[in-house]
């Protein structure tokens, strides 16, 4: 009788993976806040940030070797050099410009997650009574 040399996976890691990818949908989270702390594990949370510019996003790696990446747009293919790769580790990323950014786990990309939604920072006090006095209020003044 031969023997396969097929990698064996084992059902304890199939339902691992089952259960962590369920999990991970099941968690999404959205944070709106100024400045923003992810926390940097298997499950991270949150995993959609809505920050305005100038606003800054913190990820916290609480969980070994999940090295943390930018990516380059919503099929988060990994770009960008390490930010942070261990527990005990952080870092902190200020956005200067409107957009949507995306940040994945270098060894875990379709199930660690992070974006991050910056819209335009609101406008001075001053400039928001000039443009009530001129015009109606925008629906989605700050
Ligand atoms: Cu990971």
């Amino acid at each position: 009788m031969q023997r396969s040399n097929a990698p064996t996976v084992s059902l304890v890691a199939y339902i691992r993976r089952a259960l962590a990818l369920v999990a991970g949908v099941l968690l999404a989270t959205v944070v709106n806040a100024a400045n923003v702390t992810v926390t940097w594990n298997f499950s991270p949370s949150p995993t959609t940030v809505n920050i305005s510019a100038n606003e800054t996003v913190t990820w916290n790696g609480v969980f070994a070797t999940h090295p943390l990446r930018q990516a380059t747009d919503n099929t988060f293919t990994v770009a960008g050099s390490t930010l942070i790769a261990n527990t005990g580790t952080s870092v902190t990323r200020s956005f200067s410009t409107p957009g949507t950014f995306y940040f994945v786990c270098e060894a875990h990309p379709t199930l660690m997650r992070t974006t991050v939604v910056v819209t335009a920072a609101c406008p001075a006090p001053r400039l928001i009574l000039m443009a009530m006095a001129r015009s109606k209020p925008s629906p989605t003044a700050c």
